[in-house]
C-alpha cells in the first residue's frame, strides 16, 4: 500500500515536471530529453532579465593552480561562487586521455556532472584536428571540409570522431540507475567567419559549411541517438545580418545564435562595436525564435583594470536588445599571460566583483532550477 502511494506520488511529480515545459518548444532535436527542453525553456524565459556568467575550464585549473580539486575555480576563489556556465574543450578526444590543454577526459566528465548537480550549465567546444593532414585545428591545409563530407576520402575518419563524441556525451549520466543524461550546449565549428580553423570562411564554401553542420546534427541525433544537446552557432565578428547568416545552416539545425567576439574588446579597441554586433545577433535570434548569447569573449590578460564593467557590461547592457543575451562565456585561465577570467590578486579583480554584483549577472549561486 505504502509503495503504491509512493509510486502514485512519483507519477504526479513527473506529470508536473512535464507540464511545466512548454510543449510547443521547438528544438533542433524533437526527441531532446526533458532536461534539455527545460534548460532551453528556462534560458529563453530569462530573456532580458538575467545573463549567466560563464568561464571556460573553470573547475579544471586556474592561473596559479593546476592540481585536481573537486570544486575549485578562480571565480569562486574571488567571489565565493562558481560561474553559472562552464565551458569544456574536446580537442584530442580519442587521441590522448587528456585534451589539448591537459584536461583529462574522465576527470572532465566528473566536473561536468558536478556542474550539473550544482545547477550550472555545461557547454562544449571542439578544436578538432585536421583530418587531411593529421595536424591540429589551426592547420588549414588539405580542403578538409570537402573531404570529410559524405563521399569524401576522410568521411569515415570523421564519422569515427563523431562516434567518439557520441560515446562521450552519452556517458554523461547521473541519478538513480544513471538514467538521466546531462544537457550540454554543443558549439561546433565555431568562429567560422574567420579563417584560422580548417572550417573557416576561406577554407570551404558556404554550402560545404552548412552541409558539414547539418551532417553533424543528423548523424549525432538520428544515427547515434544523442538527445542531450542544444546546438549553438557561433561565428566570430561579422558586419551585417546577411554576413551573419551567410553560413547559417537553418532554423532546423540551430538552437542558439551566438557570437564569439574578442576583437571588439581587445585593449584600446572601440568596445562599442560589441553592442552594435549584439544588436544584430539578438534581432536575428528574436526573428528566428532562438536564444542569443555571447558564446566567447574576453581580453587576454585583462590589461584594462575596469574592463569588466566599462568594456563588457556597459556594452552588453547598452540597450534592451543587447541585454537580452542568455549568457556570456570568457575563455580559459591558463597562465598570467593567457587568461580571460579574473583571479585573486589580478588588477581587474575588484572590478570583476563589481561586475558580478550587478543584479542582471548571475553566477552559479544565483541560479534557480534550470532543469525543471
Ligand atoms: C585557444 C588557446 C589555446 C587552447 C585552445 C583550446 O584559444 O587558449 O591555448 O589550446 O584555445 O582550448
Amino acid at each position: 500500500m505504502r509503495i503504491s502511494l509512493f509510486l502514485i506520488l512519483i507519477c504526479i511529480l513527473q506529470m508536473n515536471i512535464h507540464a511545466q515545459v512548454p510543449q510547443d518548444l521547438i528544438l533542433v532535436d524533437p526527441q531532446a530529453t526533458e532536461e534539455v527542453r527545460a534548460l532551453y525553456a528556462n534560458l529563453k524565459s530569462l530573456r532580458g532579465r538575467q545573463i549567466l556568467f560563464g568561464h571556460q575550464d573553470a573547475l579544471a585549473y586556474g592561473v596559479h593552480w593546476k592540481e585536481w580539486h573537486r570544486s575549485r575555480s578562480d571565480v569562486k576563489d574571488l567571489v565565493g561562487s562558481h560561474p553559472a556556465v562552464v565551458g569544456w574543450e574536446l580537442s584530442k578526444l580519442g587521441k590522448y586521455s587528456h585534451n589539448i590543454d591537459s584536461v583529462d577526459f574522465e576527470q572532465m566528465k566528473q566536473w561536468i556532472r558536478r556542474v550539473y548537480k550544482m545547477g550550472g550549465v555545461n557547454t562544449v567546444a571542439w578544436h578538432m584536428d585536421n583530418f587531411a593532414t593529421g595536424g591540429n585545428t589551426w592547420d588549414t591545409k588539405g580542403d578538409v571540409v570537402t573531404h570529410i563530407l559524405p563521399g569524401g576520402k576522410h568521411h569515415d575518419a570523421f564519422k569515427a570522431k563523431l562516434d567518439l563524441f557520441a560515446e562521450f556525451v552519452l556517458d554523461l549520466k547521473v541519478g538513480f540507475f544513471q538514467k538521466r543524461l546531462i544537457p550540454l550546449i554543443f558549439r561546433p565549428y565555431h568562429e567560422h567567419t574567420g579563417s584560422w580553423f580548417w572550417w573557416g570562411r576561406d577554407l570551404c564554401s558556404a554550402e560545404e559549411y552548412k552541409s558539414l553542420w547539418r551532417f553533424t546534427v543528423e548523424y549525432l541525433r538520428d544515427t547515434k541517438g544523442v538527445h542531450n544537446l542544444i546546438y549553438a552557432y557561433s561565428p566570430d565578428v561579422f558586419d551585417t545580418q546577411e554576413d551573419y547568416l551567410e553560413r547559417y545552416p537553418g532554423d532546423d539545425y540551430v538552437d542558439i545564435m551566438g557570437l564569439d567576439d574578442y576583437h571588439d574588446l581587445g585593449e584600446g579597441r572601440d568596445h562599442t562595436r560589441l553592442s552594435e554586433r549584439l544588436e544584430m545577433v539578438v534581432a536575428l535570434a528574436d526573428k528566428h525564435g532562438k536564444i542569443a548569447a555571447l558564446t566567447e569573449t574576453g581580453q587576454e590578460a585583462i590589461p584594462e583594470p575596469n574592463w569588466w564593467t566599462d568594456a563588457l557590461l556597459k556594452n552588453v547592457l547598452s540597450s534592451e536588445r543587447t541585454s537580452s543575451i542568455a549568457y556570456i562565456l570568457v575563455w580559459r585561465n591558463a597562465r598570467t599571460t593567457h587568461h580571460y577570467g579574473p583571479f585573486r590578486g589580478h588588477s581587474s579583480a575588484e572590478n570583476f566583483k563589481e561586475f558580478v554584483s550587478h543584479p542582471k549577472i548571475w553566477l552559479q549561486k544565483d541560479l534557480p532550477n534550470l532543469y525543471r
